[in-house]
């Protein structure tokens, strides 16, 4: 309840903040994209996590206004960076199911970019396969809207939900994010870890979507994800989710 109550005002209170985990193209070894994670740093209870507040945002009904904040601060360190003259990057937000079906998020996008001055295709949204149990009119609706606008979308954490395969031929998105649960089982490339892995990758690319492996944490998992073809990387193996300040020196480190 104590949490409840403070998370009513955490917003007001400017206690929400972004950290950044960069995402890294395997062929070329470049920082392709950023991911922005949330954290709610409370002045007593301390940093808490996402997996705690989300979900409790979500049923206090305040998961939009937050996912708002969220989606305009990340534009705008986007937009930063680039003016910084750092190598241009793609933003990934993360929009939670219900934000998505509660929210106008066309509308909401649109306003982001404009107060952010950021161009659309620097813009990704990272959405999750239960979205796509909604009807798939309205979902397909949404999301030629954002593809119309020049916007990215990806499914997040990639096999853990229910897609069906003839629905994710139907919407237009343009990568899918292999679960880390996946990664981690990879170990030598043996076992079942390995063989899931591999088969989203051949379902992204026979889809013609990017794939994008996360939580990667050892040059092996890489190795094999580099083998299987897999586009792009997300992990502590490249970087620990950072602040935007700190994310600056991952640009010209050799990753
Ligand atoms: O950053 P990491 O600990 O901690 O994130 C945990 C979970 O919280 C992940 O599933 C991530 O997608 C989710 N998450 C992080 N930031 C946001 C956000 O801004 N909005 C939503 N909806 N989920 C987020
Ligand atoms: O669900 P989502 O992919 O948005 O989650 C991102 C979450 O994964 C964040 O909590 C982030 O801190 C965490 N994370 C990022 N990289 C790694 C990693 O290499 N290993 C593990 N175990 N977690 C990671
Ligand atoms: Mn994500
Ligand atoms: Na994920």
């Amino acid at each position: 309840l104590a949490m409840e109550s403070a998370l009513r005002h955490a917003l007001a209170r400017n206690e929400f903040t972004l950290v950044y985990q960069g995402k890294v193209n395997l062929v070329n070894g470049q920082m392709s994209g950023v991911e922005a994670l949330a954290r709610w740093r409370h002045p007593e209870m301390g940093m808490v996590s996402p997996v705690e507040f989300i979900p409790l945002a979500e049923n206090m009904g305040l998961i939009s206004e937050i996912g708002a904040w969220a989606l305009k601060a990340a534009c705008r360190q986007c937009k930063s960076w680039h003016e910084l003259g750092l190598p241009k990057v793609r933003i990934a937000v993360n929009v939670s199911t219900l934000q998505f079906r509660e929210s106008d998020i066309p509308s909401l996008v649109t306003e982001a970019l404009a107060e952010s001055g950021l161009e659309p295709h620097y813009l990704e949204l990272e959405i999750t396969e239960s979205v796509l149990m909604a009807r798939v009119d309205d979902v397909s609706q949404v999301l030629r809207d954002l593809r119309a606008m020049g916007v990215h979308v990806s499914i997040d954490d990639f096999g853990t939900g229910y897609s069906s395969l003839s629905y994710l031929k139907k919407i237009p998105i343009d990568a899918l994010k292999i679960d880390r649960s996946f990664v981690a089982d990879i170990e030598d490339g043996t076992g079942d870890g390995a063989e899931i892995v591999s088969t989203i990758i051949d379902l992204a690319h026979n889809l013609k979507l990017r794939a994008i492996a996360e939580g990667v944490e050892t040059a092996e998992q890489a190795d094999f994800l580099r083998s299987k073809g897999c586009d792009e990387i997300q992990g502590y193996l490249v970087s620990r989710p950072v602040s935007g300040e700190d994310l600056i020196s991952l640009f010209d480190r050799d990753l």
